[in-house]
């Protein structure tokens, strides 16, 4: 068996760790500042020359990029080499404002193909597996990535894409698939989509799945676990740092490893900025410390989370960060109360209901409106209104004890809810819609 275990560098001290970002971000920052006149004068305008950076604890002093500034700089404008040194484009959805593009080389391409294929190997990948790729391919990272990373590891690739999850389901049975990678909610929905068709978790021979792309809660994965009886493994990343494979889980379950020889990793106040320490929650900050094409610097993802250097049993060294505890744009404020969509998940998977649901906001009368539907699976449906009202009161007891403000639930029939096939759409805030 091959499995692609890096154990060198993933499980490395400490001090070789700092001593490889060290000298990595002295050339780094050398390089934006030569190459991305952008940056540079954000360097000028704060004070900062490539000297004064002389290690990772030097990494404070720059100034951070925000996507307004890759709006700003959009399409060009943060390209740190010649185009014709470029073999690649992958780009974020863009439901807001301008696309960002992100441009790679073939350099860059290998070092994210190979932190994909580290995820599918602690996800116990080797040459052995058949790998079920249905992220998205194209614009989109999550395809890339994990096919990229599939191929390093030397599994077998089945390149499906998302959607189609009849032909999804054809393939995973006819080709002994063995890890599934998709956004969570879609894992759910081919685990349900099993069981309606009447196989059981151990029909397959899913041994694991690497979920990520969206935020998803523990409930959620022990649902899912459960439907398609695999061990689920989360991945993290965004299209402005590379994809997929920035961090990933291993074994243990705790948290996802950051590839901290290519990524360093800062928690920062969202307020104030100011450089937060580790176990304190806060803003992840990224700087890519070898990437040619597209090297940002301090990057706020506005992913909220904690990082960890705790030792873990799976022997790997690099720091982790909990899975995104929401992101600093995607609290809602209701009647001026913060709720995160995750707590809304996890009360609602606690209470026994699926991951079937959809939030709505909206303001009428210069209030706040906020309504919760979620689908009750068929054992659950009732004709009996009382039972129907008495579950929703239920629930929306649950709801205000948990948020401190209680939604109007609206307890909905099977398959009434559109599924996903990529990253879900919880939350529908027509209040922007007004404003
Ligand atoms: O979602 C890259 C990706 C593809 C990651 C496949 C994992 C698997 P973007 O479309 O640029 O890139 O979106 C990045 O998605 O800032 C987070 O807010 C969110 N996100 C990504 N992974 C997770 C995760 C890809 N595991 C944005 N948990 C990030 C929660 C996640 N949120």
């Amino acid at each position: 068996m091959k499995n692609y275990y890096q154990k060198e560098i993933e499980t490395a001290p400490r001090e070789e760790i700092l001593k490889i970002q060290n000298e990595k971000i002295v050339k780094q920052v050398k390089h934006v500042y030569d190459n991305v006149p952008y940056y540079r004068d954000l360097m000028d305008k704060k004070g900062v020359k490539p000297e004064d950076i002389k290690g990772v604890d030097d990494i404070k002093k720059l100034p951070f990029l925000t996507k307004d500034d890759l709006r700003e700089c959009y399409p060009y404008g943060l390209l740190a080499t010649d185009l014709k040194d470029c073999v690649r484009i992958q780009s974020t959805s863009g439901t807001t404002g301008k696309r960002v593009v992100a441009f790679y080389t073939q350099h860059d391409i290998d070092l994210w193909e190979d932190c994909c294929a580290r995820a599918i190997v602690a996800a116990g990948g080797s040459n052995e597996d058949v790998v079920q790729v249905c992220y998205g391919y194209g614009l989109f990272t999550g395809g890339p990535g994990l096919n990229g990373g599939s191929h390093k590891v030397g599994s077998l690739t089945l390149p499906m894409s998302s959607g189609n999850t009849d032909r999804q389901i054809q393939f995973m049975m006819d080709l002994n698939a063995t890890i599934l990678c998709c956004t969570p909610s879609y894992a759910a929905y081919i685990g349900e989509t099993l069981a309606e068709k009447g196989y059981k978790p151990e029909d397959n021979k899913l041994k694991a799945g690497i979920f990520g792309a969206e935020p998803w809660t523990e409930e959620m994965r022990r649902s899912i676990e459960k439907s398609l009886g695999i061990k689920a493994y989360d991945i993290y990343g965004l299209t402005e740092i590379s994809g997929p494979g920035v961090s990933f889980e291993c074994e243990e379950q705790t948290g996802m490893h950051i590839n901290e020889d290519h990524f360093y990793a800062e928690i920062i106040d969202p307020e104030t900025g100011e450089v937060l320490p580790d176990g304190e929650k806060g803003e992840l900050v990224f700087t890519s410390l070898d990437k040619e094409a597209f090297p940002l610097l301090r990057y706020r993802t506005k992913d909220i989370c904690i990082l960890s250097r705790k030792k873990c049993s799976c022997g790997r060294t690099h720091v982790k960060m909990t899975k995104p505890l929401g992101r600093s744009d995607d609290m809602m404020i209701i009647r001026g109360v913060n709720v995160f969509p995750s707590q809304i998940e996890a009360v609602l998977l606690k209470e026994g209901y699926t991951p079937n649901y959809q939030i709505v906001v909206d303001r009428k009368n210069n209030t706040d409106t906020f309504d919760i539907y979620v689908e009750l699976a068929p054992e659950q449906f009732s004709d009996k209104i009382s039972d129907i009202q008495s579950r929703e009161a239920a629930l929306n007891g649950a709801m205000r004890s948990m948020l401190g403000i209680g939604p109007k639930i609206h307890l909905v029939a099977p398959k009434t809810i559109t599924r996903s096939e990529g990253k879900a759409v919880r939350v529908i805030d027509k209040r922007k819609l007004h404003d």
